[in-house]
């Protein structure tokens, strides 16, 4: 069994897969800090976790097939220092709610495949820079990882090398998480983080780093991550047909209180906070709340962002509350959250009409039915 050495993990993580290990922190939880504690912070591995000797730790950097260097884990230290503040999202986060209008393929996640976190290391713009690659001549930045599938392929992934060689896109090779190493889950000794990218490309247990002319040639690459219309099935999908998911579209999700809860209402009002982000640096600029179906909207309270962050480098996620009045003799509510970002992006209103066969990007009003106390 090649699972006989995970790592330990929290036990109050929900868990939605056992061997790949899978599993997110309750939604009450989860909204409860700004920077997500590291031991609550969720997983998704797609093999099993590889032990990494820091001693013997090596990253190489390859220009297409032909090595161009080789670092220890010091080297990358020497580099200039950075710390940056990302979200890191699963392109199938709330995907239960997919999976409930028409059965799909992939992890039942329900709102918290999602997590923020500090991240310091070395800029991979610093390493490419050094290497003097003209970025005219590439179109992509390859990353892999030190966990192997059962044939001996490493878990890869690809950037557009614009992106990567592009300085405000604030893109690290991350040694520390929340200012400690970074745990064997979350990629010791090394990952790849990818500000505003989808969380496949967030490469964990760096093993290498291919400047190249084509896409990660990896299945996570070139045949999943990637959307469709509603109506395509197994039958009719070609992966090769759409491109892959990179920057993330505009998200929300009500994370207290949950589906089914029992609420107390005070004053005609409840209390509701959840989470807003949004990909591409895009701030979240407003976060919309009703519980009569849209007929009032209501505005919440942004109550926690990155305060630091530059126009366009709005990593973080936002969390909103609001105290949200309620009619006088409802039993049950609806409550639904939309958010906007500062490109006016705005969120689908049914799940139903993004449905697609793998169950990503699942970001339509986020919708919680409570029952009422008055
Ligand atoms: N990197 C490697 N090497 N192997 C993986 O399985 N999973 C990816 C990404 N990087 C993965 C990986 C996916 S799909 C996601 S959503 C994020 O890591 C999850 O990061 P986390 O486990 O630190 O939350
Ligand atoms: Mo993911």
């Amino acid at each position: 069994d090649p699972y006989l050495k995970e790592p330990k993990r929290h036990k109050i993580l929900k868990i939605n897969g056992q061997k790949p290990f899978c599993a997110e922190p309750p939604p009450s939880l989860l909204i409860e800090n700004f920077i997500t504690p590291t031991e609550l912070f969720y997983v998704r591995n797609h093999l099993p976790v590889p032990e990494i000797d820091l001693k013997s730790y090596n990253l190489e950097l390859a220009v297409e097939e032909v090595t161009k260097k080789s670092f220890k884990f010091e080297d990358i230290k020497k580099y200039p220092k950075y710390t940056i503040t990302s979200t890191v999202m699963c392109a199938g986060n709330r995907r239960s709610e997919m999976t409930q209008v028409k059965h799909l393929k992939g992890v039942s996640w329900s709102v918290g495949a999602v997590s923020n976190a500090t991240w310091t290391g070395a800029r991979l713009y610093d390493i490419l820079k050094d290497l003097g690659i003209n970025e005219d001549n590439y179109n992509h930045v390859q990353f892999e990882g030190y966990d192997l599938d059962p044939s001996g392929i490493p878990y890869g992934a690809s950037v557009p090398i614009s992106k990567a060689m592009d300085p405000r896109a604030d893109i690290i090779l991350a040694y520390e998480m929340n200012g400690q190493p970074i745990p064997r889950d979350h990629g010791f000794p090394i990952r790849v983080i990818v500000p505003g990218v989808v969380g496949a490309r967030n490469v964990k247990w760096l093993a290498k780093i291919i400047v190249s002319k084509e896409e990660s040639p990896s299945q996570w690459q070139q045949g999943d991550y990637k959307v469709f219309s509603p109506n395509t099935d197994w039958d009719t999908v070609d992966f090769s047909k759409a491109p892959a998911i990179q920057e993330m579209p505009v998200i929300s999700a009500i994370c207290k209180p949950e589906q089914s809860e029992i609420i107390k209402v005070i004053d005609g009002k409840i209390n509701v906070k959840g989470y807003a982000w949004s990909g591409g640096g895009r701030k979240i600029t407003r976060v919309d709340v009703t519980n009569d179906r849209g007929k009032t909207w209501h505005v919440a309270d942004l109550i926690a962002e990155d305060n630091n962050a530059k126009e366009g480098r709005y990593w973080s996620w936002t969390l909103w509350s609001i105290d949200l009045p309620v009619k006088k003799k409802s039993k049950e509510i609806e409550i639904w959250a939309k958010a906007v970002d500062t490109s006016y992006n705005v969120q689908p209103e049914s799940v139903e009409n993004i449905w697609n066969l793998r169950g990503f990007l699942c970001n339509a009003y986020h919708r919680v039915k409570v029952k009422l106390e008055h």
